[in-house]
């Protein structure tokens, strides 16, 4: 199998620090909290930003000057992948701004679901290709982000018609209100409807984290975890950093024998340039 790809999903736009005080909002606490994750064995951050207050924002300058924090403290060969989905109600102009700092992925959202209350995370099959045409303008790689199996057969579609680039590189989320449940044989569909030369990265939501991640790591697939999707280190357990999420996966790995990939062999795996 291949070494496994390690993502920490650092902030999110939805936690808050009432789930978890540790959950990041300043320049400086998302700088803290990459770092940790890395630390631990992350080889990509998955980042959404906050004003200080909390407020997600998907604002150029705050993406930028959350990308030069993270880099200031890590090393440049760390995949960092801004979020274009943002939180629910922001156009679609407002989720596109961090492309242009031309980063080298982006989260590529294929699909409309219930995000929760009257909550609707709204992705039209136009949006989908205009994001998409956008990253391939500027060369930045998707991860294909899909809560359901219809969202899988989109992406196929718009891929098989050369408006999404391939080899396809998905993120199974499993667990939203709204979208597919975590059972395993839920991750079997979805895993087993993926075109035959992708990869991908498994999240469950919630208490799902952990069984998620384990099953994907036993198929051969890579993981997620981070606040975004997860407080908790243990059932009552908030944990006290992502890094130490990112330790509990790395842990089950070694016990199945699956070696943690480098930032260096994520980019080969995921076909980005070597740093
Ligand atoms: N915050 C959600 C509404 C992504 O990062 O691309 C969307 C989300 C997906 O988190
Ligand atoms: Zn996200």
């Amino acid at each position: 199998m291949e070494p496994l790809i390690i993502t920490a999903s650092i902030c999110g736009a939805e936690v808050t620090k009432e789930h978890n005080p540790a959950v990041p909002y300043t320049v400086e606490e998302i700088g803290r909290e990459a770092l940790s994750a890395y630390r631990a064995g992350a080889s990509i951050i998955h980042l959404h930003v906050r004003e200080d207050d909390g407020t997600p924002t998907q604002s150029y300058d705050r993406f930028k000057a959350c990308m030069e924090e993270i880099y200031r403290l890590c090393p440049p060969e760390l995949i960092v992948q801004p979020s274009t989905g943002g939180a629910t109600g922001m156009s679609a102009e407002e989720r596109l701004q961090p492309l242009r700092l031309n980063p080298e992925m982006a989260t590529l959202d294929c699909g409309t679901l219930n995000f929760g209350g009257d909550e609707i995370f709204v992705n039209t099959e136009n949006m989908i290709i205009e994001f998409a045409r956008q990253m391939m303008e500027r060369n930045v790689k998707p991860e294909v982000e899909v809560f359901d199996k219809g969202m899988i057969d989109l992406a196929k579609r718009l891929n098989a018609r050369g408006q999404i680039p391939g080899p396809m590189h998905f993120n199974l989320v499993l667990g939203v209100n709204g979208g597919i449940s975590a059972e395993p044989r839920d991750l079997l569909f979805m895993v087993e409807s993926l075109p035959a030369d992708s990869t991908y990265t498994a999240t469950g939501i919630g208490r799902a984290a952990f069984p998620i991640a384990t099953m994907a790591m036993i198929l051969g697939g890579h993981v997620r975890v981070g606040f975004e999707d997860n407080v908790y280190l243990a059932r009552g357990l908030k944990a006290q950093s992502n890094g130490e999420l990112v330790e509990k996966v790395v842990r089950i790995a070694k016990e199945l024998g699956r070696e943690i990939a480098t930032p260096q062999q994520a980019r080969e795996i995921l076909g980005l340039n070597p740093k």
